[in-house]
């Protein structure tokens, strides 16, 4: 054990002393021993964020020391129309609102086009679910992408996505899967998870994709080999117990298929959307959450703090709560969080900027793949 992980323990003893009733949490926590949902839910009522952040950051530096993952990576929305209208969104338009928009496939390889030179490893393809589109529209999407730049990871649509395009073509799941993975597909994006409780996700986002479905998508996409993220949308109206037992569902199928590559926690944001009454949470709330979340889900290399999410000052603070990846340069390519009202409106990091992000929080910055090979050290 290295100097820090020790004084982290031994801060950690000290601390216990004053709360017994942490006690038996904290001995598991320090003899790698799973925490149950009961432990989780103590945490979460835990008042003292910075004892749970230190047992957090000990599992954090235990698995990856002070390594932080980043990539360069850009996004591309290929629409914002959808036929869904959850209550939390504040970017979806119906097809024939000005506020509308939706790419060709000629804009989309100009966006890719504009990339050519540039060191980016990922892009990231998320948007509305289009009423008129299916899995062969955007699979000539993705076959064209890999055409023009074969070296480019694509990590693309949500379940929710993936959900209606593969119905739409009259595909079973795995078939639909199977199809877009011949296409090109490499992984698949975490969102659209929300929050899995029946019936906080009917108050939030009635129509869409259930919690069922979202769990079997990403078990039939890691039964083939595409391997998948995990998000979970909190800070609405769910309590601590529908965040616990989301955390459980997520533990449950990484345990069977291993598949899940990260987890990446997402703080509402309320501006320009139907829940704007409900506020948003603390950054106290926004740490506890992270290092709940390195704590309980032992099966996760990874735990990422989405910066155009939460801000870049706050994402720099979750690499002392338990966060390993701070995702990747972004370059601006995404309008989903600065609609909903995040810090940035451009949300655009170079890749100097983010090792310098890192480096200020007494931390090795480590540029990754979209798998977590490593490929740089600084
Ligand atoms: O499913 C929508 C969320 C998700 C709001 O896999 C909102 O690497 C907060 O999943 N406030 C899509 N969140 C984005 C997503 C994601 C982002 C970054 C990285 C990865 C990854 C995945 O965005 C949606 C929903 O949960 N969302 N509106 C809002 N107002
Ligand atoms: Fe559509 Fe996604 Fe917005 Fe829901 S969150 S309305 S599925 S774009």
């Amino acid at each position: 054990m290295n100097i820090d992980k020790e004084s982290n323990y031994h801060r950690i003893i000290k601390i216990i002393s004053t709360k017994p009733e942490l006690e038996q949490i904290t001995k598991k926590i320090l003899s790698n021993k799973r925490i149950s949902t009961d432990d989780a839910l103590r945490l979460y009522k835990e008042r003292d964020v910075g004892f749970v952040g230190i047992l957090a950051n000990y599992v954090r530096e235990k698995m990856h020391g002070d390594k932080t993952f980043f990539n360069r990576n850009f996004h591309i929305e290929p629409t914002n129309i959808c036929i869904y209208n959850c209550k939390f969104c504040s970017y979806s338009s119906k097809i024939n609102q000005n506020s509308a928009w939706e790419y060709d496939i000629d804009k989309i390889l100009d966006i890719v086009g504009s990339y050519k030179n540039i060191p980016v490893t990922e892009v990231h393809i998320v948007g509305g679910v289009h009423p008129n589109r299916d899995l062969h529209y955007y699979g000539n999407i993705i076959s064209c992408i890999k055409k023009m730049r074969p070296d480019l990871h694509i990590k693309a649509f949500s379940a929710v996505e993936l959900d209606f395009m593969i119905k739409k073509s009259g595909m079973t799941l795995e078939d639909g899967l199977l199809e877009l993975k011949k296409y090109g597909l490499d992984s698949i994006p975490g969102g659209g998870a929300e929050i899995f409780d029946t019936k906080i996700r009917k108050e939030i986002c009635d129509e869409k994709t259930s919690s069922l479905m979202w769990l079997k998508i990403h078990e039939t996409a890691h039964k083939i080999g595409l391997p998948s993220n995990a998000t979970m949308l909190y800070g609405h109206k769910e309590n601590y117990s529908h965040r616990v037992d989301h955390l459980n569902k997520l533990r449950i199928l990484q345990d069977k298929t291993a598949g899940f590559n990260t987890f990446i926690p997402l703080k509402y944001r309320k501006v320009n959307n139907d829940l704007t009454h409900l506020g948003e949470t603390t950054t106290i709330e926004d740490m506890k959450n992270f290092a709940i979340s390195r704590i309980f889900l032992d099966n996760f290399n990874h735990i990422k703090a989405y910066w155009p999410g939460i801000g870049k000052q706050a994402a720099q603070l979750s690499l002392s709560f338990g966060v390993d990846d701070i995702d990747g340069t972004i370059d601006d390519s995404t309008k989903i969080y600065s609609m909903a009202g995040a810090e940035d409106k451009n949300p655009k990091m170079t890749t100097k900027e983010l090792i310098s992000l890192i480096k200020q929080a007494n931390r090795i910055a480590v540029e990754r793949d979209s798998l977590y090979n490593i490929l740089v050290f600084k």
